[in-house]
């Protein structure tokens, strides 16, 4: 989820092809984007939801909010 311009949590574990939901319980629109794009929620508005399929490749990847690019945070495939 994402409240106060924070990914919380902002480390998560998932699995490879996983989908993942996105729960914005802010006042702002955010995104949810891979720094290689790998996944990209698109934009998700205040009190909306949005979700993303998991890379199906094990590791690390880091993502921003591509509004905000001070918010960050890292999924890890495995
Ligand atoms: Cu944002």
């Amino acid at each position: 989820m994402i409240s106060d311009f924070t990914f919380a949590p902002s480390a998560l574990t998932v699995s490879p092809g996983q989908t993942v939901t996105v729960v914005n319980h802010d006042s702002s629109t955010h995104t949810v984007t891979a720094g290689d794009k790998s996944f990209d929620t698109g934009d998700i508005a205040p009190g909306k939801s949005g979700s993303f399929t998991a890379p199906t490749k094990p590791g690390s990847y880091p993502y921003i909010c591509t509004i905000h690019q001070f918010m960050h945070g890292t999924l890890t495939v495995r």
